[in-house]
């Protein structure tokens, strides 16, 4: 359900094989990742888990890609500014075929193409580096201002989190992208309330952020970020409504750590979890228990 947006858009509603499609991506990719966790017993599962309805709607049905060649110019380019969810960006580049699910074993482990920070020069697929927060949606901005000198048709979406708002160059980038017309731009706000020392609320209130972004002129949708309807929705919007003037948008997405894991979404301490060897089975099938409806 989109909670508020904008303006209405004239779309019809994503159909259900269509969810259906992206929801079976999702629950892959949180697949994927709780393997990567095991490998090293503890990481940013939580957010992985959160963030995979938001993974898996990008990959599975917005990005124009090349599995066989990521580097491919036509490409669309997809910016995790965070480098702490490699571990959920890892797990969509699994599904997309870009990284091969095998090679997941070998997350965070020495001579990985796979760390535990997003890093560019590792891994096919990753555009940008991350580690220090703040900065890629400013590099989204080069890019798509770049892409269009060229004359190229490739969009850029930048996937951020609430704890990255707190960076004042997210709001120099977001007039920028204004300023300059970038309907081609897309970002996507991880919202799971949390910013690694505790709640967003406590920490550094961000909200109201709806407003925040409506004031800085981008087509604003707020939406509950593990709903995958809602989530396809929001792009449809976006395609129809924002885009073909030139007016960058992006989708606040609500969303809980750990989802589809009911033992991981009510664990404290969220932001780096350790889980124990023999929780792990649990967590999977706790997983595809809610995957497939058949959850006590
Ligand atoms: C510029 C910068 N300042 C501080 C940090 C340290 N840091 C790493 S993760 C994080 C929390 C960021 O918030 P969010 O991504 O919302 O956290 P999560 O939801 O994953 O808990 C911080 C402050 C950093 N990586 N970069
Ligand atoms: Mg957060």
């Amino acid at each position: 359900m989109t909670l508020s947006s904008t303006e209405a858009a004239p779309v019809s509603a994503p159909t259900t094989e269509r969810i259906d499609r992206i929801r079976a991506a999702a629950y892959r990719i949180r697949h994927n990742a709780l393997t990567m966790g095991e490998v090293q017993g503890q990481g940013y599962v939580g957010q992985a888990l959160g963030a995979a309805d938001m993974f898996a709607s990008v990959y599975a049905d917005q990005l124009t890609y090349r599995a066989e060649d990521p580097h491919w110019e036509g490409r669309d380019r997809f910016l995790l500014s965070t480098g702490h969810y490699a571990i959920g960006h890892y797990a969509a580049l699994a599904e997309a075929g870009i990284v091969p699910v095998a090679e997941l074993e070998t997350y965070g482990s020495d001579d990985s193409r796979l760390p535990m920070s997003g890093m560019s020069t590792y891994t096919p697929g990753m555009e940008i580096s991350g580690g220090s927060l703040g900065h890629g949606l400013t590099i989204a901005v080069g890019m798509a201002l770049g892409l269009r000198l060229q004359g190229s048709a490739s969009r850029v979406i930048n996937f951020l989190s609430d704890g990255e708002l707190d960076e004042g160059s997210t709001w120099e980038a977001a007039m920028g992208a204004h300023h300059h017309q970038l309907g081609h731009l897309t970002a996507m706000v991880d919202i799971n309330a949390l910013q690694a020392d505790g709640a967003t609320d406590t920490v550094l209130r961000t909200e109201p952020v709806t407003e925040k972004w409506e004031s800085f002129g981008w087509y604003t949708q707020r939406v509950d970020g593990n709903d995958v309807g809602a989530l396809l929705a929001a792009f449809d919007n976006i395609a129809a409504v924002a885009a073909p003037v030139g007016r960058p948008s992006v989708i606040l997405c609500d969303t809980k750590v750990g989802r589809g894991v009911p033992l991981l979404e009510t664990r404290e301490k969220a932001h780096f979890m350790r889980i124990e060897e023999n929780e792990w089975q649990i967590c999977r099938e706790q997983l595809t228990a809610g995957y497939e409806g058949t959850a006590a």
